[in-house]
C-alpha cells in the first residue's frame, strides 16, 4: 500500500498488458508478432513509405478485432474509471494503447500518447477524423479531398508522441505515478518513472504480470494479471477515503 495524500495527484501510465485480458494482443509477448513481422517493421514511417498496403492491412486487422463486440473493457479499465470518479484529487491516465477501452470504461481524464486506432490522419492537410472502416491506398480525406493521403492516427517509431508537454507537466506535479502493463521497451514512456523520481518525492508503483525492464526504478510493485491486481490496488487506495 502506498502512502499519498487523500487529495494527491495520481498519474497512471498504461500499456498493452491492461488490455490483454480483454482479448487484445500485446506487442512483445506471445502473439506479439503480426504475420512474422516485429512491430518495429510495421509501425514506422519507413514501412508505410515502402509498403503502404501492408501497413494498412496491419491496422485494418487490428481495427476489426477492436470493433468485435466481444472486445470490452475489463475489470482493470473499470477500476481505473472508478478511481477517477471517487478519488478526491486528480487522476490522469496516459495510455500508450491505441484502443478505446479506457474511454469505454468511463475514464475521462485520458491522454492517448501513441494515438488512436479508430482515427485517421491526412498526410496532406493534417486533418484528423474518426475512421472506423478499412483504410487503403485509395482512401480519400474528407477535409481536403486528397486521394491516397490517409494514414492511421497512431505514433510510429521515430515520430514524436502526442501531448508530451502536457504529460511532462503531469509527471512533474504528481504525488504518485502508477505504471500498468507496459514492458519498458519503448521510450519516452519507459523513461517516465525516471523523470518522476528525478522531479521529486512522488511514489512510483509498477503493476504488471511480471517485472518490466525498468522494474528496479519503481519504489513499489505488485505482480499478477491486471484484472486482479489493478482492482485490488484501487480498492486499497479508495479505502483510505473512508
Ligand atoms: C500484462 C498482462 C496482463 C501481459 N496483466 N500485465 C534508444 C533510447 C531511447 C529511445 C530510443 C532508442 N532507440 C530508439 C528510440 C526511440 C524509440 C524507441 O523507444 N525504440 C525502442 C524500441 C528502443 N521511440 C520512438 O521512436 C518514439 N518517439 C520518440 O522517441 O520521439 C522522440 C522523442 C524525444 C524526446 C521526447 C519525446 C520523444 C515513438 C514510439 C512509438 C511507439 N509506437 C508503438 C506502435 C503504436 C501504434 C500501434 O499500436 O501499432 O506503440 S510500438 C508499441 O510499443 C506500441 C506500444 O504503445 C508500445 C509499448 O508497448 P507496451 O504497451 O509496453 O507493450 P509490450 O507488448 O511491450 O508489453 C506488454 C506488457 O504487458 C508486458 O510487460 C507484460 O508483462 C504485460 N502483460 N499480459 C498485466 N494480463
Amino acid at each position: 500500500m502506498i502512502d499519498i495524500p487523500k487529495d494527491g495527484k495520481i498519474v497512471i501510465l498504461t500499456g498493452a498488458g491492461i488490455s490483454k485480458e480483454s482479448g487484445l494482443d500485446t506487442f512483445r509477448g506471445n502473439g506479439g508478432l503480426w504475420q512474422g513481422f516485429r512491430v518495429e517493421k510495421v509501425a514506422s514511417p519507413h514501412a508505410f513509405h515502402e509498403n503502404p498496403s501492408m501497413v494498412h492491412s496491419f491496422y485494418n486487422e487490428r481495427k476489426s478485432i477492436l470493433l468485435d463486440k466481444e472486445i470490452k473493457p475489463n475489470a482493470a479499465h473499470n477500476a481505473l474509471a472508478r478511481l477517477e470518479e471517487k478519488w478526491q484529487g486528480n487522476v490522469s491516465i496516459v495510455t500508450q494503447n491505441v484502443d478505446n477501452l479506457h474511454e469505454r470504461a468511463g475514464s475521462k481524464n485520458l491522454i492517448h500518447m501513441h494515438g488512436e486506432l479508430l482515427k485517421g490522419r491526412c498526410i496532406s492537410c493534417d486533418a484528423i477524423e474518426i475512421w472506423q472502416e478499412e483504410m487503403n491506398t485509395e482512401s480519400k480525406c474528407s477535409h481536403c479531398g486528397q486521394i491516397g493521403s490517409m494514414r492511421v492516427h497512431v505514433v510510429w517509431f521515430g515520430e514524436m508522441p502526442l501531448k508530451m508537454k502536457e504529460i511532462e507537466h503531469l509527471l512533474r506535479e504528481c504525488d504518485a505515478f502508477i505504471s500498468i502493463g507496459t514492458s519498458g521497451n519503448v521510450y519516452p514512456a519507459a523513461g517516465f518513472v525516471d523523470l518522476v523520481s528525478h522531479y521529486g518525492m512522488a511514489k512510483t508503483v509498477e503493476l504488471n504480470l511480471e517485472p518490466s525492464l525498468n522494474a528496479d526504478q519503481f519504489s513499489n510493485g505488485a505482480y499478477g494479471p491486471a484484472t486482479e491486481i489493478v482492482p485490488k490496488f484501487v480498492d486499497e487506495l479508495l479505502s483510505k477515503l473512508t
